[in-house]
Protein backbone atom coordinates (compact mmCIF):
# COMPACT_ATOMS: atom_id res chain seq x y z
CA UNK A 1 0.00 0.00 0.00
CA UNK A 2 0.83 3.69 -0.60
CA UNK A 3 3.94 4.72 1.16
CA UNK A 4 6.11 1.38 1.10
CA UNK A 5 5.68 -0.22 -2.10
CA UNK A 6 5.88 3.40 -4.05
CA UNK A 7 8.53 1.71 -6.41
CA UNK A 8 5.81 -0.76 -7.34
CA UNK A 9 3.27 2.24 -7.89
CA UNK A 10 6.44 4.47 -9.85
CA UNK A 11 6.85 1.60 -12.61
CA UNK A 12 2.88 1.01 -12.90
CA UNK A 13 2.39 5.08 -13.27
CA UNK A 14 5.54 5.86 -15.49
CA UNK A 15 2.87 6.30 -18.18
CA UNK A 16 1.18 8.98 -16.52
CA UNK A 17 3.80 11.57 -15.15
CA UNK A 18 6.72 12.59 -17.04
CA UNK A 19 8.81 13.55 -14.17
CA UNK A 20 10.74 11.12 -11.35
CA UNK A 21 8.83 12.36 -7.99
CA UNK A 22 10.89 11.84 -5.03
CA UNK A 23 9.40 9.55 -2.19
CA UNK A 24 9.84 8.45 0.74
CA UNK A 25 11.99 5.43 2.13
CA UNK A 26 11.13 3.52 5.11
CA UNK A 27 13.92 1.59 5.17
CA UNK A 28 13.59 -1.07 8.29
CA UNK A 29 11.19 0.28 11.02
CA UNK A 30 13.08 -2.50 13.43
CA UNK A 31 14.88 -0.79 15.66
CA UNK A 32 18.75 -1.50 15.60
CA UNK A 33 20.84 -2.43 18.76
CA UNK A 34 23.69 0.30 19.19
CA UNK A 35 25.68 -0.49 22.77
CA UNK A 36 22.93 -0.77 25.34
CA UNK A 37 20.15 0.39 23.75
CA UNK A 38 18.39 -0.12 20.01
CA UNK A 39 17.83 2.84 17.43
CA UNK A 40 15.53 3.29 15.20
CA UNK A 41 17.12 3.77 11.75
CA UNK A 42 14.55 6.54 10.53
CA UNK A 43 14.93 9.96 12.36
CA UNK A 44 11.42 10.82 13.73
CA UNK A 45 9.23 13.17 11.00
CA UNK A 46 5.75 14.97 11.53
CA UNK A 47 3.33 15.94 8.24
CA UNK A 48 4.48 19.46 7.96
CA UNK A 49 7.77 17.59 6.53
CA UNK A 50 5.62 15.97 3.65
CA UNK A 51 3.74 17.08 0.26
CA UNK A 52 1.67 14.94 -1.73
CA UNK A 53 3.34 14.95 -5.56
CA UNK A 54 0.19 15.30 -8.00
CA UNK A 55 -1.02 12.15 -9.61
CA UNK A 56 -2.68 11.61 -12.88
CA UNK A 57 -6.92 12.50 -12.59
CA UNK A 58 -9.21 11.47 -15.02
CA UNK A 59 -12.02 13.56 -16.26
CA UNK A 60 -14.05 11.47 -13.29
CA UNK A 61 -11.78 12.85 -10.57
CA UNK A 62 -14.29 15.66 -9.38
CA UNK A 63 -14.88 16.55 -5.47
CA UNK A 64 -18.78 14.99 -5.87
CA UNK A 65 -17.27 11.98 -7.02
CA UNK A 66 -15.10 11.53 -4.13
CA UNK A 67 -16.51 9.07 -0.91
CA UNK A 68 -14.93 9.68 2.55
CA UNK A 69 -16.56 6.69 3.93
CA UNK A 70 -14.29 4.61 5.83
CA UNK A 71 -13.92 1.71 8.94
CA UNK A 72 -14.78 2.12 12.63
CA UNK A 73 -14.11 -1.45 13.75
CA UNK A 74 -12.08 -4.50 12.46
CA UNK A 75 -13.64 -7.10 10.04
CA UNK A 76 -13.07 -10.09 8.99
CA UNK A 77 -11.80 -10.54 4.64
CA UNK A 78 -14.74 -10.54 2.58
CA UNK A 79 -16.90 -8.77 5.42
CA UNK A 80 -18.32 -5.22 6.22
CA UNK A 81 -17.68 -3.41 9.14
CA UNK A 82 -20.51 -2.81 11.85
CA UNK A 83 -19.64 0.37 11.87
CA UNK A 84 -18.58 2.32 8.86
CA UNK A 85 -17.93 5.94 9.22
CA UNK A 86 -19.09 8.83 6.30
CA UNK A 87 -15.95 10.98 6.93
CA UNK A 88 -12.69 9.92 8.61
CA UNK A 89 -12.82 12.27 11.63
CA UNK A 90 -13.62 11.52 15.29
CA UNK A 91 -13.28 14.25 18.23
CA UNK A 92 -10.55 13.70 20.86
CA UNK A 93 -11.59 11.95 24.23
CA UNK A 94 -10.98 14.96 25.90
CA UNK A 95 -12.95 17.45 28.60
CA UNK A 96 -12.40 20.70 26.26
CA UNK A 97 -13.85 18.83 23.37
CA UNK A 98 -16.38 16.31 23.74
CA UNK A 99 -19.69 16.70 25.24
CA UNK A 100 -23.51 15.49 24.22
CA UNK A 101 -23.35 19.22 21.96
CA UNK A 102 -20.39 18.61 19.74
CA UNK A 103 -21.06 14.79 19.54
CA UNK A 104 -24.22 15.79 18.03
CA UNK A 105 -23.33 17.87 15.44
CA UNK A 106 -20.64 16.05 14.16
CA UNK A 107 -22.54 12.78 14.33
CA UNK A 108 -24.66 14.80 11.99
CA UNK A 109 -22.07 15.58 9.39
CA UNK A 110 -20.91 11.75 9.45
CA UNK A 111 -17.93 11.49 12.21
CA UNK A 112 -18.17 10.53 15.75
CA UNK A 113 -17.13 11.72 19.45
CA UNK A 114 -16.02 10.11 22.20
CA UNK A 115 -17.39 11.48 25.50
CA UNK A 116 -14.49 12.22 27.94
CA UNK A 117 -13.68 9.83 30.16
CA UNK A 118 -12.01 12.25 32.66
CA UNK A 119 -15.45 12.67 34.85
CA UNK A 120 -17.45 9.86 36.85
CA UNK A 121 -19.33 7.05 35.22
CA UNK A 122 -22.42 8.24 35.82
CA UNK A 123 -21.72 11.60 34.03
CA UNK A 124 -20.38 10.41 31.38
CA UNK A 125 -23.02 7.97 31.10
CA UNK A 126 -25.89 10.81 31.17
CA UNK A 127 -23.74 12.55 28.08
CA UNK A 128 -23.82 9.45 26.13
CA UNK A 129 -27.32 9.21 26.79
CA UNK A 130 -28.07 12.79 26.11
CA UNK A 131 -26.80 12.54 22.53
CA UNK A 132 -28.89 8.59 22.17
CA UNK A 133 -32.11 10.47 23.27
CA UNK A 134 -31.61 13.36 20.97
CA UNK A 135 -34.46 14.27 18.39
CA UNK A 136 -33.48 16.01 15.39
CA UNK A 137 -34.50 19.37 15.18
CA UNK A 138 -34.97 19.49 19.13
CA UNK A 139 -32.16 21.41 20.58
CA UNK A 140 -30.92 21.28 24.37
CA UNK A 141 -30.26 24.56 25.74
CA UNK A 142 -26.68 25.69 26.79
CA UNK A 143 -28.22 28.82 28.61
CA UNK A 144 -27.87 28.47 32.76
CA UNK A 145 -29.82 31.78 33.13
CA UNK A 146 -32.48 31.81 36.30
CA UNK A 147 -34.91 34.12 36.93
CA UNK A 148 -32.91 36.20 39.63
CA UNK A 149 -30.01 37.23 37.53
CA UNK A 150 -29.58 39.98 35.83
CA UNK A 151 -29.30 41.67 32.48
CA UNK A 152 -24.95 41.81 32.89
CA UNK A 153 -25.60 37.89 33.03
CA UNK A 154 -27.28 37.99 29.89
CA UNK A 155 -25.08 39.80 27.83
CA UNK A 156 -22.32 37.47 29.07
CA UNK A 157 -23.98 34.42 28.33
CA UNK A 158 -24.52 35.90 25.18
CA UNK A 159 -21.12 36.62 24.25
CA UNK A 160 -19.83 33.48 25.52
CA UNK A 161 -21.92 31.10 23.36
CA UNK A 162 -23.27 33.53 21.00
CA UNK A 163 -27.01 32.55 21.32
CA UNK A 164 -29.14 35.54 21.30
CA UNK A 165 -32.26 33.40 22.52
CA UNK A 166 -31.92 31.61 26.35
CA UNK A 167 -34.43 29.95 28.23
CA UNK A 168 -35.16 30.92 31.55
CA UNK A 169 -35.20 27.86 34.35
CA UNK A 170 -35.42 27.86 38.45
CA UNK A 171 -31.99 26.24 38.51
CA UNK A 172 -30.71 27.80 35.77
CA UNK A 173 -30.33 23.83 34.14
CA UNK A 174 -31.19 23.02 30.75
CA UNK A 175 -33.74 20.70 31.93
CA UNK A 176 -35.32 22.61 35.22
CA UNK A 177 -38.25 24.29 36.08
CA UNK A 178 -39.17 26.29 32.90
CA UNK A 179 -39.67 30.07 33.98
CA UNK A 180 -39.33 32.12 30.64
CA UNK A 181 -37.62 32.88 27.81
CA UNK A 182 -34.96 36.18 26.91
CA UNK A 183 -34.50 37.28 23.08
CA UNK A 184 -32.92 40.47 21.99
CA UNK A 185 -36.19 42.03 21.78
CA UNK A 186 -36.76 41.95 25.43
CA UNK A 187 -34.02 44.50 26.71
CA UNK A 188 -32.18 47.65 25.73
CA UNK A 189 -28.54 47.79 26.78
CA UNK A 190 -28.21 51.70 25.78
CA UNK A 191 -31.29 52.19 27.77
CA UNK A 192 -31.91 48.98 30.65
CA UNK A 193 -29.33 49.05 33.94
CA UNK A 194 -27.25 45.76 33.62
CA UNK A 195 -28.38 44.97 37.59
CA UNK A 196 -31.74 44.60 35.78
CA UNK A 197 -33.21 41.00 37.12
CA UNK A 198 -33.91 38.76 34.27
CA UNK A 199 -37.71 38.18 36.00
CA UNK A 200 -38.68 41.78 34.54
CA UNK A 201 -37.80 41.77 31.20
CA UNK A 202 -38.09 37.95 30.38
CA UNK A 203 -41.41 36.71 28.22
CA UNK A 204 -42.46 34.83 31.11
CA UNK A 205 -43.54 31.21 31.02
CA UNK A 206 -47.46 31.55 31.07
CA UNK A 207 -46.93 34.39 28.07
CA UNK A 208 -45.03 31.35 26.14
CA UNK A 209 -46.28 29.15 23.50
CA UNK A 210 -44.59 25.91 24.45
CA UNK A 211 -45.35 22.48 23.62
CA UNK A 212 -45.52 18.99 24.69
CA UNK A 213 -42.41 16.32 24.83
CA UNK A 214 -45.00 13.86 22.61
CA UNK A 215 -45.43 16.43 19.85
CA UNK A 216 -43.17 15.36 16.79
CA UNK A 217 -41.15 17.42 14.95
CA UNK A 218 -43.49 18.34 11.91
CA UNK A 219 -46.11 19.39 14.63
CA UNK A 220 -43.57 21.87 16.11
CA UNK A 221 -42.87 23.62 12.89
CA UNK A 222 -46.63 23.81 12.26
CA UNK A 223 -46.71 25.27 15.38
CA UNK A 224 -43.97 27.83 15.24
CA UNK A 225 -45.23 28.78 11.38
CA UNK A 226 -48.96 28.90 12.22
CA UNK A 227 -48.31 31.07 15.85
CA UNK A 228 -45.34 33.28 13.81
CA UNK A 229 -43.10 32.67 17.37
CA UNK A 230 -39.11 32.02 16.41
CA UNK A 231 -38.51 29.31 18.94
CA UNK A 232 -40.79 27.07 20.83
CA UNK A 233 -39.71 26.05 24.17
CA UNK A 234 -40.69 21.86 24.48
CA UNK A 235 -41.57 21.39 28.23
CA UNK A 236 -42.38 18.04 29.76
CA UNK A 237 -45.80 17.21 32.01
CA UNK A 238 -44.37 18.31 34.69
CA UNK A 239 -43.72 21.88 33.27
CA UNK A 240 -39.77 21.18 33.31
CA UNK A 241 -37.77 22.50 29.84
CA UNK A 242 -36.82 19.53 27.22
CA UNK A 243 -35.41 21.20 24.58
CA UNK A 244 -36.30 24.21 22.17
CA UNK A 245 -37.14 24.01 18.44
CA UNK A 246 -36.11 27.17 16.19
CA UNK A 247 -37.60 28.65 13.13
CA UNK A 248 -33.99 28.65 11.38
CA UNK A 249 -33.10 25.13 11.81
CA UNK A 250 -37.05 24.05 9.89
CA UNK A 251 -34.66 22.91 6.76
CA UNK A 252 -31.40 22.10 8.34
CA UNK A 253 -32.15 18.86 9.46
CA UNK A 254 -33.39 17.78 5.86
CA UNK A 255 -29.63 18.42 4.69
CA UNK A 256 -27.68 16.12 6.09
CA UNK A 257 -26.91 13.80 3.80
CA UNK A 258 -23.81 12.08 6.15
CA UNK A 259 -25.10 11.74 9.11
CA UNK A 260 -24.58 9.06 11.02
CA UNK A 261 -27.23 6.88 12.54
CA UNK A 262 -28.12 3.41 14.31
CA UNK A 263 -30.51 0.91 13.42
CA UNK A 264 -32.46 3.15 15.73
CA UNK A 265 -32.06 6.29 13.67
CA UNK A 266 -30.32 7.76 16.73
CA UNK A 267 -27.19 9.39 16.36
CA UNK A 268 -24.00 7.32 16.81
CA UNK A 269 -21.58 8.11 19.75
CA UNK A 270 -18.35 6.45 21.06
CA UNK A 271 -17.04 6.86 24.78
CA UNK A 272 -13.53 6.79 26.33
CA UNK A 273 -12.49 4.14 29.22
CA UNK A 274 -9.68 4.21 30.85
CA UNK A 275 -7.69 0.40 32.30
CA UNK A 276 -8.66 1.36 36.04
CA UNK A 277 -12.56 1.61 36.66
CA UNK A 278 -14.30 -0.58 33.67
CA UNK A 279 -15.93 -2.89 35.57
CA UNK A 280 -18.04 0.20 36.78
CA UNK A 281 -17.87 2.36 33.61
CA UNK A 282 -18.68 0.34 30.76
CA UNK A 283 -21.95 -1.52 32.27
CA UNK A 284 -23.09 1.97 32.59
CA UNK A 285 -21.84 3.16 29.14
CA UNK A 286 -23.30 0.71 27.38
CA UNK A 287 -26.47 0.73 29.04
CA UNK A 288 -26.45 4.51 28.23
CA UNK A 289 -26.18 3.38 24.38
CA UNK A 290 -22.69 3.89 23.65
CA UNK A 291 -21.89 2.51 20.24
CA UNK A 292 -18.13 1.79 20.43
CA UNK A 293 -15.41 2.23 23.13
CA UNK A 294 -11.86 3.32 23.39
CA UNK A 295 -9.21 3.03 25.98
CA UNK A 296 -7.52 6.33 26.78
CA UNK A 297 -4.32 6.39 27.32
CA UNK A 298 -0.97 8.52 26.32
CA UNK A 299 0.74 4.86 26.42
CA UNK A 300 -1.21 1.95 25.54
CA UNK A 301 1.49 -0.84 25.06
CA UNK A 302 0.89 -2.24 28.02
CA UNK A 303 -0.98 -5.46 30.00
CA UNK A 304 -3.44 -2.90 31.74
CA UNK A 305 -5.37 -2.43 27.73
CA UNK A 306 -5.14 -6.60 27.42
CA UNK A 307 -6.93 -6.96 30.66
CA UNK A 308 -9.51 -4.01 29.93
CA UNK A 309 -10.07 -5.95 26.67
CA UNK A 310 -10.35 -9.40 27.99
CA UNK A 311 -13.13 -7.93 30.97
CA UNK A 312 -14.58 -6.48 28.07
CA UNK A 313 -15.05 -9.47 26.10
CA UNK A 314 -15.85 -12.30 28.89
CA UNK A 315 -18.45 -9.72 29.67
CA UNK A 316 -19.79 -8.87 26.50
CA UNK A 317 -18.07 -11.15 23.60
CA UNK A 318 -17.50 -8.93 20.31
CA UNK A 319 -20.85 -7.07 20.58
CA UNK A 320 -18.77 -4.46 22.16
CA UNK A 321 -16.65 -2.49 20.45
CA UNK A 322 -13.61 -0.78 22.02
CA UNK A 323 -10.62 0.65 20.19
CA UNK A 324 -7.30 1.06 22.19
CA UNK A 325 -3.86 2.81 21.97
CA UNK A 326 -1.96 4.86 21.90
CA UNK A 327 1.03 3.57 20.67
CA UNK A 328 3.83 4.32 17.84
CA UNK A 329 5.04 1.91 16.30
CA UNK A 330 4.65 -1.72 14.97
CA UNK A 331 5.06 -3.55 17.93
CA UNK A 332 2.69 -1.84 19.99
CA UNK A 333 0.22 -2.24 17.42
CA UNK A 334 0.45 -5.88 16.55
CA UNK A 335 -0.03 -6.49 20.49
CA UNK A 336 -3.40 -5.01 20.51
CA UNK A 337 -4.42 -6.13 17.42
CA UNK A 338 -3.61 -9.50 19.15
CA UNK A 339 -5.59 -8.85 22.15
CA UNK A 340 -8.51 -7.85 20.17
CA UNK A 341 -8.77 -4.22 19.89
CA UNK A 342 -11.24 -2.87 17.30
CA UNK A 343 -8.63 -0.18 16.17
CA UNK A 344 -5.91 1.22 16.95
CA UNK A 345 -4.57 4.71 17.62
CA UNK A 346 -1.15 6.01 17.13
CA UNK A 347 0.38 9.45 18.53
CA UNK A 348 2.63 9.90 21.76
CA UNK A 349 3.23 13.67 22.23
CA UNK A 350 2.40 15.38 19.04
CA UNK A 351 -0.81 16.71 20.55
CA UNK A 352 -1.03 20.44 20.49
CA UNK A 353 -1.39 20.77 24.27
CA UNK A 354 0.53 17.87 25.14
CA UNK A 355 4.20 18.10 26.46
CA UNK A 356 4.78 14.22 27.31
CA UNK A 357 8.20 14.36 25.10
CA UNK A 358 9.18 17.52 27.02
CA UNK A 359 8.49 15.81 30.59
CA UNK A 360 8.95 12.09 29.89
CA UNK A 361 10.95 12.00 26.77
CA UNK A 362 9.21 9.56 25.11
CA UNK A 363 7.07 9.92 21.66
CA UNK A 364 7.72 9.55 17.97
CA UNK A 365 7.15 11.86 14.83
CA UNK A 366 3.63 11.56 14.22
CA UNK A 367 4.38 10.25 10.66
CA UNK A 368 6.70 8.00 11.39
CA UNK A 369 4.46 6.32 13.72
CA UNK A 370 1.46 6.53 11.76
CA UNK A 371 3.40 4.77 8.42
CA UNK A 372 5.44 2.39 10.69
CA UNK A 373 2.00 1.24 12.45
CA UNK A 374 -0.07 1.27 9.04
CA UNK A 375 2.56 -0.80 7.52
CA UNK A 376 2.13 -3.23 10.16
CA UNK A 377 -1.60 -3.18 9.85
CA UNK A 378 -1.43 -4.59 5.94
CA UNK A 379 0.82 -7.13 7.09
CA UNK A 380 -1.61 -8.04 10.05
CA UNK A 381 -4.36 -7.98 7.27
CA UNK A 382 -2.02 -10.01 4.92
CA UNK A 383 -1.33 -13.03 7.45
CA UNK A 384 -4.63 -12.99 9.41
CA UNK A 385 -7.63 -12.10 7.01
CA UNK A 386 -8.66 -9.51 9.50
CA UNK A 387 -8.41 -5.76 9.13
CA UNK A 388 -7.52 -3.15 11.61
CA UNK A 389 -8.66 0.36 11.43
CA UNK A 390 -5.86 2.77 12.25
CA UNK A 391 -6.74 5.84 13.61
CA UNK A 392 -4.06 8.62 13.37
CA UNK A 393 -4.48 11.12 16.93
CA UNK A 394 -2.94 14.60 17.46
CA UNK A 395 -0.65 17.10 15.90
CA UNK A 396 -3.10 18.01 12.82
CA UNK A 397 -2.43 21.39 12.13
CA UNK A 398 -3.05 22.45 8.79
CA UNK A 399 -6.22 20.84 6.51
CA UNK A 400 -3.62 19.25 3.95
CA UNK A 401 -2.11 17.53 7.06
CA UNK A 402 -5.77 15.47 7.22
CA UNK A 403 -5.40 14.41 3.81
CA UNK A 404 -1.51 13.40 4.15
CA UNK A 405 -2.36 11.43 7.27
CA UNK A 406 -5.38 9.62 5.24
CA UNK A 407 -2.94 8.92 2.42
CA UNK A 408 -0.35 7.66 4.63
CA UNK A 409 -2.74 5.00 5.70
CA UNK A 410 -4.81 6.37 8.65
CA UNK A 411 -8.24 4.82 8.42
CA UNK A 412 -9.89 7.79 10.07
CA UNK A 413 -8.43 11.08 12.42
CA UNK A 414 -8.64 12.07 16.31
CA UNK A 415 -8.73 15.91 16.53
CA UNK A 416 -8.38 17.67 19.46
CA UNK A 417 -7.18 21.37 18.98
CA UNK A 418 -9.32 21.94 15.51
CA UNK A 419 -12.69 20.93 17.32
CA UNK A 420 -12.49 22.53 20.49
CA UNK A 421 -12.55 25.91 18.11
CA UNK A 422 -16.17 25.40 17.69
CA UNK A 423 -19.27 26.74 19.01
CA UNK A 424 -20.49 23.31 20.11
CA UNK A 425 -17.27 22.58 22.42
CA UNK A 426 -17.77 22.37 25.81
CA UNK A 427 -15.68 25.25 26.79
CA UNK A 428 -16.10 29.12 26.76
CA UNK A 429 -16.19 31.63 24.15
CA UNK A 430 -13.67 34.69 25.64
CA UNK A 431 -13.08 37.59 24.07
CA UNK A 432 -9.22 38.18 24.45
CA UNK A 433 -7.50 41.05 23.13
CA UNK A 434 -10.60 42.13 21.14
CA UNK A 435 -10.05 38.28 18.98
CA UNK A 436 -12.63 35.72 20.26
CA UNK A 437 -11.55 32.39 21.52
CA UNK A 438 -12.01 29.12 23.08
CA UNK A 439 -10.39 27.73 26.19
CA UNK A 440 -8.47 24.10 25.21
CA UNK A 441 -6.73 21.89 28.08
CA UNK A 442 -4.99 18.88 27.75
CA UNK A 443 -6.11 15.23 29.61
CA UNK A 444 -2.53 15.18 31.25
CA UNK A 445 -3.13 18.92 32.73
CA UNK A 446 -4.38 19.91 36.16
CA UNK A 447 -6.92 21.36 34.90
CA UNK A 448 -8.19 17.75 33.48
CA UNK A 449 -6.91 15.69 36.32
CA UNK A 450 -8.33 17.85 39.03
CA UNK A 451 -11.76 16.06 38.18
CA UNK A 452 -10.45 12.98 39.98
CA UNK A 453 -9.58 14.54 42.88
CA UNK A 454 -13.04 16.18 43.18
CA UNK A 455 -15.35 13.16 42.51
CA UNK A 456 -13.71 10.60 43.92
CA UNK A 457 -14.20 13.32 47.36
CA UNK A 458 -10.52 14.10 47.38
CA UNK A 459 -9.30 10.80 48.09
CA UNK A 460 -6.71 10.92 44.89
CA UNK A 461 -3.30 12.37 45.26
CA UNK A 462 -2.10 15.98 44.08
CA UNK A 463 -0.16 15.37 40.52
CA UNK A 464 3.56 15.10 40.75
CA UNK A 465 4.52 16.74 37.43
CA UNK A 466 1.91 17.12 33.91
CA UNK A 467 1.59 16.49 30.64
CA UNK A 468 -0.62 18.92 29.17
CA UNK A 469 -1.29 22.68 29.15
CA UNK A 470 -4.10 24.76 29.49
CA UNK A 471 -4.47 27.03 26.07
CA UNK A 472 -6.95 29.06 24.43
CA UNK A 473 -7.58 28.54 20.45
CA UNK A 474 -9.00 31.02 18.12
CA UNK A 475 -12.94 30.87 17.66
CA UNK A 476 -14.21 29.32 14.79
CA UNK A 477 -17.70 29.21 14.52
CA UNK A 478 -20.11 26.24 13.76
CA UNK A 479 -18.83 22.92 13.50
CA UNK A 480 -20.94 22.16 9.96
CA UNK A 481 -19.01 24.75 7.83
CA UNK A 482 -15.64 23.86 9.47
CA UNK A 483 -15.59 20.29 8.46
CA UNK A 484 -17.17 21.34 5.39
CA UNK A 485 -14.54 23.46 4.54
CA UNK A 486 -12.13 21.17 5.29
CA UNK A 487 -13.29 17.89 3.66
CA UNK A 488 -13.85 20.60 0.72
CA UNK A 489 -9.81 20.32 0.75
CA UNK A 490 -9.15 16.98 1.30
CA UNK A 491 -11.74 15.79 -1.65
CA UNK A 492 -9.77 18.21 -4.10
CA UNK A 493 -6.79 17.08 -3.21
CA UNK A 494 -7.70 13.29 -3.55
CA UNK A 495 -8.78 13.87 -7.14
CA UNK A 496 -5.22 15.46 -7.45
CA UNK A 497 -3.77 11.69 -6.52
CA UNK A 498 -6.54 10.54 -8.70
CA UNK A 499 -8.62 9.27 -6.26
CA UNK A 500 -12.04 8.51 -5.46
CA UNK A 501 -12.01 6.45 -2.23
CA UNK A 502 -9.53 6.71 0.78
CA UNK A 503 -8.02 2.52 0.05
CA UNK A 504 -7.76 4.48 -3.40
CA UNK A 505 -6.03 7.24 -1.56
CA UNK A 506 -3.47 4.97 -0.21
CA UNK A 507 -3.20 3.11 -3.08
CA UNK A 508 -1.96 5.90 -5.18
CA UNK A 509 -0.88 8.94 -3.58
CA UNK A 510 2.95 9.64 -3.83
CA UNK A 511 4.54 11.67 -1.19
CA UNK A 512 7.72 13.50 -1.11
CA UNK A 513 9.63 14.74 2.02
CA UNK A 514 10.06 18.77 2.12
CA UNK A 515 13.88 20.42 2.80
CA UNK A 516 13.52 23.38 5.31
CA UNK A 517 13.86 25.81 2.27
CA UNK A 518 11.00 24.26 0.47
CA UNK A 519 8.68 24.69 3.77
CA UNK A 520 9.10 28.30 3.41
CA UNK A 521 8.48 28.48 -0.05
CA UNK A 522 5.18 26.27 0.52
CA UNK A 523 3.52 29.42 2.63
CA UNK A 524 2.79 32.76 1.47
CA UNK A 525 6.72 34.31 1.02
CA UNK A 526 8.62 37.66 -0.07
CA UNK A 527 5.08 39.74 -0.01
CA UNK A 528 3.55 41.99 2.60
CA UNK A 529 0.43 40.75 3.73
CA UNK A 530 -2.54 42.95 3.51
CA UNK A 531 -5.01 41.02 5.47
CA UNK A 532 -3.09 40.10 9.23
CA UNK A 533 -6.45 38.49 10.05
CA UNK A 534 -6.11 36.03 7.05
CA UNK A 535 -6.97 32.80 7.88
CA UNK A 536 -3.30 31.60 7.52
CA UNK A 537 -2.06 34.30 9.74
CA UNK A 538 -4.64 32.95 12.01
CA UNK A 539 -3.40 29.91 12.99
P1 LIG B 1 -4.56 17.84 18.90
O1 LIG B 1 -5.63 17.47 17.90
O2 LIG B 1 -3.24 18.12 18.27
O3 LIG B 1 -4.99 18.95 19.79
O4 LIG B 1 -4.30 16.55 19.79
C1 LIG B 1 -5.32 15.92 20.51
C2 LIG B 1 -4.75 14.67 21.15
O5 LIG B 1 -3.73 15.04 22.11
C3 LIG B 1 -5.73 13.87 21.96
O6 LIG B 1 -6.58 13.07 21.19
C4 LIG B 1 -4.81 13.05 22.85
O7 LIG B 1 -4.28 11.92 22.19
C5 LIG B 1 -3.65 14.01 23.09
N1 LIG B 1 -3.73 14.65 24.41
C6 LIG B 1 -4.82 15.01 25.11
N2 LIG B 1 -4.41 15.56 26.27
C7 LIG B 1 -3.08 15.50 26.24
C8 LIG B 1 -2.19 15.96 27.30
O8 LIG B 1 -2.60 16.60 28.25
N3 LIG B 1 -0.91 15.66 27.16
N4 LIG B 1 -2.66 14.96 25.10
Amino acid sequence: MCCLSYQQHTTQRATHVSFQAVYITVQDVEPKEIGMAKFFEEESHTFSEYLLVPGYSSSKNIPSNVSLETPLVRYAKGEKPSITMHIPMVSAIMQAVSGPRLAIALAQEGGISFIYGSQSPENEAQMVREVKSYKAGFVISDSTLTPDMTLADVLELKERTGHTTMPVTEDGTPTGKFCGIVTSRDYRVSRDEPQKPVREFMTAASDCITANARTSLKECNDIIWEQKVNQLPIVDDNGNLVSLVFRKDYDSHKSRPDELLDEHKRYIVGAGINTRDYAQRVPLLIDAGADVLCIDSSEGFSEWQKLTIDWIREHYGTSVKVGAGNVVDAAGFRYLADCGADFVKVGIGGGSICITREQKGIGRGQASALIDVCRARDEYYEQTGVYVPVCSDGGIVYDYHMTLALAMGADFLMLGRYFARFDESPTRRLNVNGSYVKEYWGEGSARARNWARYDLGGKKKALSFVEGVDSYVPYAGPLKDNVEGSLTKVRSTMCNCGALTLAELRDKARITRVSATSLVEGGAHDVMLKDSNSDMNFR
